[in-house]
């Protein structure tokens, strides 16, 4: 790939970019891999939302980056007063093993994936004094607005909630990247980032942000803490039909419609990295007129908005289309087991 073709896959369905000459700059005139980072909590199990980041890192390890998955036990430590460090351990080896199966489902090579323990290396001294530096800098407010959009907000919030900004800052420095990947709801994150890490001493990073997308079966961001939204990556198919066809889904509604952005972030785009002239296929029954096919979303929005796919056909294409993406990775699991 040339680096615009690079920048193109990296950048794509992005919400946006901060310092995009960076990333340019190591495509373009340094001529090497992209080190990018992405960060994940593990603070509950992983549902079919995780499929959305997934597609991103499939991109960055299709453009040729060196991609980092830091599976962020301590962050998840701290910001889930409830769970006890063990059972985040625990947790985090179950997400490596998750991504790993789900980027190799997706058929992206998985050699230039790297996965690092946030605890193998934020309890070292070097790490801990750079905490205490940057707590030299960064006022209480700013860490706490930077943590905003991320950090559970209770009534009665704790220190660690403070603490949480702070050192995913630092991680960018300490995993070496040159740009860190999330949600936008990072974004405040990002920016204590980059106006505080030159004043100890370390380079700025670029940030890309994902749009935050509805939850699959109803609208608003698909949350891992609530029962009823989502989809386990392990779901047995029956369940899946059912929590699929109870999903909200207004006739002719396209805006906030959680299965046509799951078709938009997960769908085409993992189609897109298999096959050129992608098709997503809905095997409607003869009686209803009989199978149809959609090259890409903007038909098939188009079709959605004029009514002539209804919900019911939208509900069948999106269930048959996840089983089909999460059967190899269920299959993998139950056979480990
Ligand atoms: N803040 C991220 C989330 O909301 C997790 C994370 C933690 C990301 C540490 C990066 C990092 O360095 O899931």
């Amino acid at each position: 790939l040339t680096p615009e073709e690079q920048y193109e896959l990296i950048t794509r369905n992005l919400q946006e970019v901060l310092n995009p000459q960076i990333i340019k700059n190591v495509l373009e005139v340094e001529k090497r891999p992209l080190k990018i980072y992405w960060g994940t909590a593990p603070t509950g199990r992983p549902h079919c939302g995780y499929l959305v980041p997934m597609t991103k890192l499939a991109h960055f390890l299709k453009a040729g980056c060196e991609v980092t998955v830091l599976l962020a036990d301590l962050h998840a430590f701290l910001d889930n007063m409830k769970a006890p460090l063990e059972l985040v351990e625990f947790r985090a080896k179950y997400y490596e093993r998750i991504v790993k199966s789900i980027l190799r489902s997706i058929g992206v090579p998985i050699e230039k994936l790297r996965f690092v323990v946030g605890k193998s290396y934020q309890l070292t001294e070097n790490y801990t004094l750079d905490i205490f530096r940057l707590s030299n800098i960064v006022s209480q407010n700013d860490a706490k607005r930077a943590g905003a959009d991320v950090v559970k907000q209770v009534d009665n919030p704790l220190l660690s909630g403070l603490i949480y900004p702070l050192m995913q800052a630092l991680d960018e420095e300490y995993l070496d990247c040159d740009a860190q990947f999330g949600g936008v709801d990072q974004r405040k994150i990002f920016v204590l980032a980059e106006e505080n890490l030159p004043s100890l001493g370390y380079k700025k990073r670029g940030h890309l942000m994902n749009r935050m997308v509805p939850g699959l079966t109803q609208g608003g961001k698909m949350s891992a803490s609530d029962p009823n939204s989502k989809i386990d990556l392990l779901e047995e198919p029956k369940q899946i039909k059912k929590k699929i066809n109870s999903a909200y889904a207004a006739p002719g509604v396209v805006e906030g419609n959680g299965l046509i952005s799951f078709i938009e972030y997960v769908v085409f785009p993992i189609f897109e990295l298999k096959d050129d002239k992608p098709v997503f296929r809905i095997e409607r029954p003869e009686q209803y007129g009989g199978p149809i096919s959609y090259s890409n979303i903007e038909e098939l929005k188009s079709a959605y908005a004029s009514q002539d796919l209804s919900p019911q056909d939208l509900k069948l294409g999106v269930t048959d289309v996840i089983n089909q993406l999460i059967e190899p990775i269920r299959n993998e699991f139950l056979n480990d087991e």
